[in-house]
């Protein structure tokens, strides 16, 4: 739990919108996962930045805000809940009317703006942006980076052009390999590098890879990359660029640090299936698809109920493979039963899940296990690797009944 102090600091800084009271009301419903490491958890508090209820922040500069558990209610993500991550803290606020976005390296160099790109067909995906990162903060060893509860993910109906359609109109070379990609935010110090990043070829022609200016119906929120962002469906959120300005055709594998030295993972630790071939060497290769994981929503870690069935909600999702089981264990893994599953918003959205377990008084430890078309499922002991991605061992939520 969240202490009471560390609460009330947060609270000043939350938006004037929110009465102290209600702030109050607020930060008894959340708890921050018990596995965190114990500075993480004392630092971390609520704060609400622009166009968002509180959240839990990580880090302000560049910001890192994670979404609190009692915020995901069913299988879309309201913007104003949505997470933010960010690399670097020159976030300029772009002026959609004068934004453009430049494709070079093409038959001819293109320049859109916001309205040349709502010219094209649009398509609108329910889909999982998830931080490779993503419970990060509960690897164990800990290792180092933004040490992220279970929050650094949510899932947004996105809007916008296909990212092919807009490749074919600047006329994709022949020796392309890769299409790199750059957002307007950048350091504020020149040694550290700008956060740039490739897709191959071919992810960004899937014709699921979009350049979208919604979310939710809504325009994009500043900090969740307006005014168009890519999206690239059943891939980790690394290659979401927020704020896309520039896309480039490259014909070699593209060698920045946030390819060739980060969001990286040891070759065959997990089961991908997409691979990033060209970015691959012989020790590691760049983080692709999301695992397959779910999250308990309710009850909440460690909460007190009163005697009788436990109603038993979460989330489960994987890389659009499908979510075909959602498995619940009340005796520690020694047996499953299977979760209800809620309304399919698409592959590549996340897929709610329900169930009501019968349980006696004293502590219930309550474990769920999701697994995709591809047979793929949650691990029962987390793959430990250097940077702390793909954090998908099977979720636990331990209450007590009186
Ligand atoms: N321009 C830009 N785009 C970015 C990043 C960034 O630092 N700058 N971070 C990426 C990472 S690692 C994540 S997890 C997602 C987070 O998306 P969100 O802030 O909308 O939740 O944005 C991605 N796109
Ligand atoms: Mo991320």
């Amino acid at each position: 739990m969240v202490s009471r102090r560390a609460l009330m600091a947060g609270s000043l800084s939350l938006a004037a919108s929110l009465s102290l009271a209600a702030s109050r009301a607020l930060a008894d419903q959340l708890t921050l996962p018990r596995r965190l490491a114990p500075g993480v958890a004392r630092s971390a508090e609520l704060a609400s930045l622009a166009g968002k209820r509180p959240l839990i922040r990580l880090s302000h500069r560049p910001p890192n805000y994670e979404t609190p558990i009692s915020y995901f209610d069913g299988p879309i993500t309201p913007n104003d809940a949505f997470f933010i991550r960010y690399h670097l803290a020159d976030i300029p606020v772009v002026d959609p009317a004068k934004w453009r976005l430049t494709v070079s390296g093409g038959a001819a160099p293109l320049t859109l703006s916001l309205d040349d790109l709502k010219q094209f067909p649009s398509v609108e995906i329910a889909a999982v942006c998830q931080c490779s990162g993503n419970r990060r903060g509960l690897s164990d060893p800990h290792v180092a980076g933004v040490e992220w509860g279970y929050g650094a993910m949510g899932c947004a109906r996105w809007k916008g052009a296909r990212l092919k359609d807009v490749l074919a109109k600047a006329g994709v070379p022949n020796n392309a390999i890769e299409v790199v990609m750059n957002g307007a935010d950048g350091p504020v110090l020149d040694k550290t590098p700008d956060f740039v990043k490739s897709l191959p070829l071919w992810k960004a022609m899937d014709e699921n890879t979009l350049i979208a200016y919604e979310m939710n119906g809504e325009p994009l929120l500043h900090f969740n990359g307006a005014p168009a962002r890519v999206i690239a469906p059943g891939w980790t959120a690394t290659y979401w660029m927020k704020h896309i300005t520039e896309l480039a055709f490259s014909e070699k594998p593209f060698d920045g640090f946030w390819m060739a030295k980060a969001y990286r993972v040891p070759i065959g630790l997990f089961p991908s299936i997409d691979r990033f071939v060209t970015q691959e060497n012989a020790a590691n290769a760049p983080i692709t698809e999301i695992m397959v994981n779910s999250l308990i929503t309710a009850p909440a870690d460690g909460v007190q109920l009163s005697r009788g069935p436990v109603r038993i909600s979460g989330l489960a999702w994987d890389s659009g493979r499908g979510i075909v089981r959602v498995e619940i264990s009340t005796d520690r893994g020694a047996s499953w039963r299977e979760a209800k599953l809620g309304e399919d918003v698409g592959r590549f959205g996340f897929r709610a899940f329900s169930f009501e377990a019968e349980a006696a008084a004293g502590s219930l430890t309550i474990l769920s296990r999701a697994s995709n078309s591809a047979g793929q499922s949650q691990v029962a002991k987390a793959l430990w690797n250097p940077a702390g991605y793909h954090h998908n061992v099977y979720n636990s939520v331990t209450v007590s009944l009186a």
